[in-house]
């Protein structure tokens, strides 16, 4: 099957196998396309579990060029993530699908609303990460009653190369944006594996169709890629509202503008998109309360109505306060001066990271005097000293301070 585009539709019909002849293996594969599809799998392929090589390179170069930032878990057994015969010797043949995501509007329409927050496509519904474990697992499970081979199934969070995966069982190819791009979906596609001890007839790997293209990188707000196919991590706006802990650094809280939970810039500008299509899961599709969602309304939420509003929404996993010290960067984008009250309120949020971000988003909104006068009252009493750092360096005019106190 070439990728999953030639994949489910030709492959309907056949009889399910329990033996693994060569014939018999073609068939179990035909079956299980067909299972894939019923379960809302939109395209499938196979690989081999030795076909990571390069990859494996590149994926150690990212690492000691440092691209992966904070995220440690990254980094943690990188020779497992470089050769899947590590993470798991039994391993005979990879099982890559795909779910279509593809949103219903074009998500860079929403960047001209700065007084709205924008979520990225992917998190705008329920958590892709349990609709498509549970349909692998469901998958899986066939898959071991029909064949008797052991299987083990992966999305996003173990120690799996997944893009690279997906390219060489014939699913797309990772573009220029390191992400997989599919002629028939476009850049909207979520990736799962199945690892089996079974042997399926392999897929043919999907070549790269990028050509000439620049797009992505062209439009990237933070100037992440510091080459075609190569993303610094640290740069990139899902990194810096997602994976980031701490404050989100300077240089980069203008660019970010009103993105308060991951970004689709270089995904929506790929011309490849023309093909894409509305994905078909319900769950996954935008609630209406986030597709664009008020600032002013968010900077209200406390804990509880945090998780209540994200109850099954990927966004629960940052918590309340990186969320809403996203948005308060994004307040602080907003031109809004009306916003200020806001920001002003959370001065006495109970979390520093905040407070600290409300610092900011006021240094931006407000006038030298009004910010000198609302540093006035508010400095003295901050006890945290990476807040205290933010008064110091977000005051729009630091020549017209009033004072020492702002110095410490
Ligand atoms: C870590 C991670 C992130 C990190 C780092 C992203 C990255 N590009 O690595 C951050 C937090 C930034 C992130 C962001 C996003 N992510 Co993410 N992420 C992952 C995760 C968990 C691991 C990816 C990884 O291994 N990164 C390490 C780098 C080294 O791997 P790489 O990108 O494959 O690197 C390749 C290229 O750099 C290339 N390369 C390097 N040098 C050279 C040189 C040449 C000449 C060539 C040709 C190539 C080349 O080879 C490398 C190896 O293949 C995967 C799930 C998984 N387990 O795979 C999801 C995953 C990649 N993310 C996904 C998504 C949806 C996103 C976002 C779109 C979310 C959003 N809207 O905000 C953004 C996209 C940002 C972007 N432009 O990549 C999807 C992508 C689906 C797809 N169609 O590809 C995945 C697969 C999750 C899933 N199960 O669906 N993510
Ligand atoms: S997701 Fe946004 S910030 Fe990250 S690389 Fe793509 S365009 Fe740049
Ligand atoms: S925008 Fe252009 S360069 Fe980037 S992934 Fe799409 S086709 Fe490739």
């Amino acid at each position: 099957m070439a990728g999953g585009r030639a994949g489910l539709a030709h492959l309907r019909g056949s009889r399910l196998l329990t033996a693994t002849t060569h014939l018999e293996s073609t068939e179990l594969k035909t079956a299980l396309a067909r299972e894939a599809a019923a379960l809302g799998f939109d395209c499938i392929g196979v690989t081999d579990a030795n076909v990571l090589g390069k990859a494996g390179q590149h994926f150690r170069e990212f690492l000691d060029a440092g691209g992966h930032g904070d995220m440690d878990w990254l980094a943690a057994n990188p020779e497992r993530r470089m050769d899947p015969r590590v993470l798991w010797p039994g391993v005979r043949s990879i099982v890559m699908l795909g779910v279509n995501y593809g949103p219903d509007d074009n998500p860079l329409a929403l960047l001209a609303k700065r007084t709205r927050g924008a979520i990225s496509a992917y998190a705008q519904g329920d958590d892709y990460h349990d609709i498509i474990k549970k349909r692998l697992k469901t998958l899986a499970r066939w898959l071991h009653a029909t064949s008797g081979a052991e299987v083990k199934v992966f999305v996003d969070t173990a120690a799996v190369m997944e893009k690279p995966l997906a390219q060489a069982a014939g699913l797309g190819w990772q573009g220029k944006h390191t992400n997989l791009v599919s002629r028939e979906f476009g850049s909207w596609l979520f990736l799962g594996a199945i690892f089996t001890a079974a042997d399926l007839p392999r897929d043919t790997a999907d070549i790269d169709h990028c050509g000439t293209c620049n797009a992505c990188q062209e439009i990237c707000p933070t100037a992440a890629f510091p080459a075609p196919y190569k993303l610094d991590a640290r740069r990139c706006i899902s990194y810096l509202t997602i994976e980031n802990k701490g404050q989100i650094p300077r240089e980069f809280r203008k660019a970010i503008g009103n993105r308060i939970y991951g970004c689709d810039d270089c995904l929506a500008v790929c011309p490849w998109n023309k093909f894409a299509q509305v994905g078909r899961e319900t769950k996954l599709s935008a609630r209406a309360e986030l597709r664009e969602p008020s600032l002013a309304e968010l900077a209200r939420l406390d804990d509880a109505s945090f998780r209540a509003l994200f109850a099954k929404s990927p966004v629960k996993r940052i918590g309340r306060d990186r969320f809403i010290r996203n948005v308060l960067i994004a307040i602080g984008n907003s031109g809004d001066a009306g916003l200020a009250e806001e920001a002003r309120r959370l001065l006495g949020d109970t979390s520093p990271l905040v407070r600290g971000a409300a610092v900011w988003a006021l240094g931006q909104l407000l006038t030298a005097e009004a910010f000198k006068n609302v540093a006035a009252q508010a400095v003295d009493r901050e006890t945290d000293a990476t807040v205290r750092a933010e008064w110091k360096m977000s005051d729009p005019h630091p020549e017209e301070r009033a004072g020492a106190r702002l110095e410490g």
